[in-house]
C-alpha cells in the first residue's frame, strides 16, 4: 500500500477507491520526541477509544469511518502486520473515507491548561477572548471554548481567531465546526468525568464527505486530548496526565535535553503507561480492551 502519510505515531495509507487506511502505532511520544520503547497495546487503545467516541456522537456528526474489523480491510492491510500479518495490526488500522479535511485544528478546552493557562496568567484572557478574573492553573472554564489553531506542517500549530479560522473556511463552515466540536467536547467530558477521568481539552480533525461536515482522525483519545485523573485535579497546580505522566517524570529527572534520542524507558515504565492507557479505555468508554480486534487472549 501507498504511504500517504507518516506521523510521529501513526501512518495512513492509499486503500484505494477514495478510501485510506490508518493505523495506530504502538509509539510513544513525549515532548515532541519519539520514545525507542513501544507501549504495547497503546494502538489498539487509541483506536478503540476513537470508533467508541465516533458510535457515541453519531447522532451528532457522520465520520469517516468505514471498518475497524479486520475481515473487512483491504487484503493488502496484511502486509503492514509484519510476520503476524492481519493479525499484527487488527485492532489498530481502521479504513476510513477520504475527506477533504479543514485546514484548521479544532481545539475545544474545558480547562485553563498548558498553552491556555499561560495566556490567562499573562493577560486574564484565553484565545484574545476575555475570561472571569480569578481563575488558576487548571481551573474549570465556565463554558467550553473553541481555541482554533492551523495545521503548522512542522513544529507546533498557531493559534488563530475565530474570524481567522473564518478566513480560512467560511463563516458557515466555521460556525458548524465550533458547534460540533463544543458538543462533542462536552458529550465526551461528561462520559469521563463520570469515570473518574477529566478531558481538560481536545483537539478535533474534521472534514468533508460528500458535501457533509465529518469527523476525522482521532476522536477524544489522550494522544489527542489532556487526559487528567479526577482525584488529582487541584485547581492551582498542574495536574498530571493521565496516561504519560510516569514517562514525563522519568524524563525530566534524568536530565535528558529534550534531543533525540531520548534516554531508555525501563521495563517497569514501559508496562505501567500500557496498564494506564487500558485503564483510560475501559474508564471512559465502559468497555473491555479484551472485547476489541486483535485480543490475543
Ligand atoms: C488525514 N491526517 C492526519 C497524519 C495519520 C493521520 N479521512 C481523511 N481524509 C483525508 N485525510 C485525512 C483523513 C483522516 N483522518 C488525516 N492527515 C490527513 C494524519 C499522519 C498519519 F495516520
Amino acid at each position: 500500500m501507498t504511504l500517504v502519510h507518516s506521523g510521529k505515531v501513526r501512518e495512513l495509507y492509499d486503500a484505494g477507491e477514495g478510501r485510506l487506511l490508518m493505523v495506530a502505532s504502538d509509539r510513544l511520544s513525549a515532548f515532541d520526541v519519539v520514545m525507542a520503547e513501544p507501549i504495547p497495546e497503546k494502538g489498539r487503545v487509541l483506536t478503540a477509544m476513537t470508533v467508541h467516541f465516533l458510535h457515541e456522537l453519531a447522532d451528532l456528526a457522520p465520520s469517516h469511518l468505514i471498518t475497524a474489523d479486520p475481515a473487512e480491510l483491504p487484503p493488502e492491510a496484511a502486509e503492514l502486520g509484519g510476520d503476524a500479518g492481519l493479525a499484527g495490526v487488527a485492532g489498530r488500522a481502521v479504513l476510513v473515507r477520504r475527506a477533504e479535511m479543514l485546514p484548521i485544528e479544532c481545539v475545544v478546552r474545558g480547562y485553563l491548561a498548558g498553552s491556555g493557562w499561560k495566556e490567562y496568567s499573562a493577560t486574564g484572557t484565553l484565545h484574545g477572548m476575555a475570561l472571569p478574573a480569578g481563575l488558576e492553573q487548571a481551573s474549570r472554564l465556565p463554558e467550553p471554548m473553541f481555541t482554533p489553531s492551523t495545521k503548522a506542517s512542522e513544529g507546533h500549530d498557531l493559534n488563530i481567531s475565530f474570524d481567522e479560522a473564518a478566513d480560512l473556511v467560511g463563516k458557515e463552515m466555521a460556525d458548524k465546526a465550533r458547534d460540533l466540536c463544543v458538543e462533542a467536547y462536552r458529550r465526551g467530558a461528561a462520559a469521563a468525568q463520570r469515570n473518574g477521568i477529566i478531558v481538560a481539552d481536545t483537539k478535533f480533525e474534521l472534514g468533508v464527505i460528500d458535501g457533509e461536515l465529518a469527523l476525522c482522525d482521532e476522536v477524544l483519545t489522550p494522544d489527542s486530548s489532556r487526559f487528567w485523573p479526577a482525584e488529582q485535579w487541584r485547581p492551582g497546580t498542574n495536574p498530571p496526565a493521565f496516561d504519560k505522566q510516569p514517562v514525563r517524570d522519568l524524563l525530566e529527572n534524568s536530565g535528558w535535553d529534550k534531543t533525540p534520542p531520548p534516554p531508555p524507558l525501563s521495563p517497569d515504565i514501559v508496562a505501567e503507561t500500557s496498564a494506564r492507557y487500558i485503564e483510560a479505555y475501559e474508564k471512559v468508554s465502559g468497555r473491555r480492551l479484551a472485547d476489541w480486534y486483535g485480543a490475543s487472549g
